[in-house]
């Protein structure tokens, strides 16, 4: 099965976000993300053997153990690939915090023996993909903060004709130390 382990976002995150992606509808032109399809991936480790997945919940749990809730909040807009077909998201900044619990992850996956994408993290929630960037002037995204307190091992199943994300496992984060 398709998997990818990602962080969850607060309703006040989903909420400014979609209202991010109103605006952007009133723009480019592209497909759109649902708001309950919103996630910051750490780490897409693409086909695993479905015998493996309770591994990877184990390894999960123990990559967050000790970690505390993220304070993050939403910053600029930015893109990936071609202009006119581009995946257009929005920054996600935490001081740190959701890139050191990727470096962690990802460090554990690969002493595990599970390959993921080896592209650079970068926190972002995506908003648009097949974006045609020339066809108007981006808007300012609206931004707030929140505190990210989940973090999940997804299912993708693109059989569809939108993409279904199921999350297999959930750890919430809850160590000391704010
Ligand atoms: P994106 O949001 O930047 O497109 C599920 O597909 C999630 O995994 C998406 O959020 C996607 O990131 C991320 N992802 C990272 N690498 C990927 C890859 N090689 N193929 C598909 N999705 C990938």
């Amino acid at each position: 099965m398709r998997i990818f382990i990602a962080a969850e976002l607060p309703q006040e995150l989903i909420e400014t976000l979609s209202e991010t992606s109103a605006l952007l509808r009133g723009a480019v032109s592209g497909r759109y993300v649902a708001p309950d399809r919103f996630h910051v991936t750490f780490a897409f480790l693409g086909e695993t053997d479905a015998a493996r997945v309770w591994e990877l919940s184990s390894l999960l749990e123990d990559a967050c153990a000790g970690s505390p809730p993220i304070d993050a909040h939403l910053g600029a807009l930015g893109n990936f690939g071609r202009r006119k077909s581009a995946t257009l998201w929005q920054e996600i900044r935490s001081d740190g915090r959701l890139e050191a619990l990727a470096e962690k992850l990802r460090h554990r996956l690969s002493t595990s023996g599970f390959p993921f994408d080896g592209k650079g993290f970068l926190a972002h929630v995506t908003l648009m993909r097949s974006a045609d960037l020339s066809s108007g002037v981006l808007p300012m995204p609206h931004v707030a903060g929140g505190t990210i307190d989940t973090v999940a091992l997804f299912k993708s199943d693109l059989s569809g004709e939108h993409p279904v994300y199921t999350p297999l496992s959930e750890v919430v984060l809850e160590g000391g130390g704010g």
